[in-house]
């Protein structure tokens, strides 16, 4: 359990709702003295008598002066969110009732609550781990469905559960290691080292794929990057302002007009991306272009998607030199975009297509950013360039902690492994194993690993003397 901190179960009241004036407002009320607060504002009901989830609709006063007609929702102990009796006041959405009523609570005995207290509480009282209570913020965040899928997955446990299982794993080990501790003096050996290697490897092998997912976590949190690259006047700017349909980048005909990177999101299929118009790239002795074209360069690293833009007109060699430059990742997609269709003829720009697509072994599409042509050709192969790195099953981090933690967890369970071939003494492994175990117990928030540990051993070996 969690060491209660002093005077966290006191009553805490809070508009949940958007503040504001609305048609309705929720005001909440979380803790131990909720019912009795209540109660001395609704003289209609004796609330406490009620059954837990059930609404109750009655006049709030104070002191005989009538606030507002509303309905309450009535959630007993551990039956609500918080894991406290809570009530939530539906009120008439004006800014004047809402301050009335949580006024009147504070008069009565409440708090206002803090933000993020009343998962905060749900968290302190066991209803939730951290990472579900981190996911609620994450849900409330959402911004696109991709987003919100994941953090509801996390809301509902799937990371925990996860989380758990390692845990147990790791606890198990743990005790394997204090067992033979234990004996150490008899010159038994217990469990063969050779075997603990290869547990400690299988339990690397779950923590390695849930660090990588957090690049694609990420990137859908806030938008899978798309950096916009080519040569200076190739479109770019344009190709943005099409794809955003807004005039959003200067347009010219005068080579190196776009200096600093501009940015803007859109969704696509619930999917959110962010599109990077960038300085076109060439050498370059003029000093803000050059921290442009630097610029450019370090967002093509980021980019999990790169549109390359050349004009149609290039020569296939020039194309296939300009893709090479890139240097791109495997990891990394790249759409190279033959811009400038307009001027060509089409049959031509077909065989151009072939031979370039050909060659670099990349997708390759002729456009028109200006006339807007094949632009939803174009979009379609974002699309499933972008479902090909965010096609996973498994769960998928995006919380910047979590990362820390689990690559915590990882060097931790490297250097396990690594003492444990040269065999080392089980006191040294096991200082390491409590560095994981902490970890990861950072990560749901239970802090309780020695206890586990006795547990197991007691619990599973069953020693007996
Ligand atoms: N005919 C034709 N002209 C285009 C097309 N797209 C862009 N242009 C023209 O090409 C010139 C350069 O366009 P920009 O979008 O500014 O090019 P850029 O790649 O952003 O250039 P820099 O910012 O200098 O790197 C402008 O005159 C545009 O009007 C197109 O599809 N067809
Ligand atoms: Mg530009």
């Amino acid at each position: 359990m969690i060491n209660k901190l002093s005077g966290w179960d006191d009553t805490i009241v809070a508009l949940s709702t958007a503040s504001g004036a609305g048609a309705i407002a929720v005001v909440r009320i979380t803790g131990s003295n909720t019912f009795q607060i209540i109660e001395s504002l609704f003289p209609s009901k004796k609330l406490s008598t009620q059954a837990t989830h059930t609404v109750h609709v009655g006049m709030l006063a104070e002191n005989g002066i009538n606030i507002d007609e509303v309905v309450l929702a009535i959630f007993k102990g551990k039956k609500s969110y918080t894991g406290e009796d809570t009530i939530e006041i539906s009120c008439h959405g004006s800014m004047y009732i809402q301050q009335q009523i949580i006024a009147a609570c504070v008069r009565k005995g409440a708090r206002v609550a803090k933000a993020g207290e009343f998962t905060q509480r749900a968290f302190l009282n066991g209803k939730l781990d951290l990472t579900q209570a981190e996911a609620v913020a994450d849900i409330i965040a959402a911004n696109s469905q991709k987003a919100q899928q994941i953090a509801l997955n996390q809301l509902r446990g799937g990371f925990a559960n996860q989380l758990k299982t390692l845990r147990e794993e790791l606890v198990t080990f743990a005790a394997l290691i204090e067992l033979e501790l234990d004996f150490s003096e008899e010159d038994v050996e217990f469990v063969d080292r050779k075997k603990l290697i290869e547990n400690i490897v299988d339990i690397e092998n779950e923590v390695r794929p849930l660090i990588e997912s957090f690049k694609i976590g990420n990137a859908i949190k806030n938008g899978i990057p798309v950096a916009i690259v080519g040569k200076p006047n190739a479109g770019k700017s344009t190709l943005l302002n099409t794809i955003l349909n807004e005039d959003r980048a200067i347009v010219s005909n005068i080579a190196g007009t776009t200096r600093d990177t501009i940015e803007d999101t859109i969704q696509i299929d619930g999917v959110q991306y962010c599109f990077i118009d960038t300085a076109g790239l060439r050498t370059t002795t003029n000093e803000i272009e050059l921290v442009g074209v630097a610029k450019a360069k370090q967002k093509i690293t980021e980019a999990q998607i790169v549109l390359l833009v050349c004009d149609v007109a290039e020569p296939i060699d020039d194309v296939i030199l300009q893709y090479k430059n890139l240097a791109l990742t495997t990891e990394q997609k790249c759409i190279i975009v033959l811009n400038k269709l307009d001027a060509i003829s089409k049959c031509d720009a077909y065989d151009i297509e072939e031979a370039i697509a050909t060659l670099s072994k990349q997708k390759c599409i002729a456009i028109s950013a200006k006339s807007k042509t094949h632009i939803d050709k174009l979009m379609a192969l974002i699309v499933s360039q972008a479902e090909l790195s965010l096609s996973t099953e498994n769960t998928i981090i995006t919380n910047a902690r979590h990362y820390n933690e689990l690559q915590q967890t990882l060097i931790s369970l490297t250097e396990i492994r690594t003492a444990l071939s040269n065999n080392l003494s089980g006191d040294l492994i096991s200082v390491d194993i409590k560095k994981a175990l902490m970890h990861i117990s950072a990560l749901t928030g239970n802090i309780e690993h020695d206890k586990d540990i006795l547990g197991t051993i007691f619990g599973k070996f069953c020693i007996g003397k």
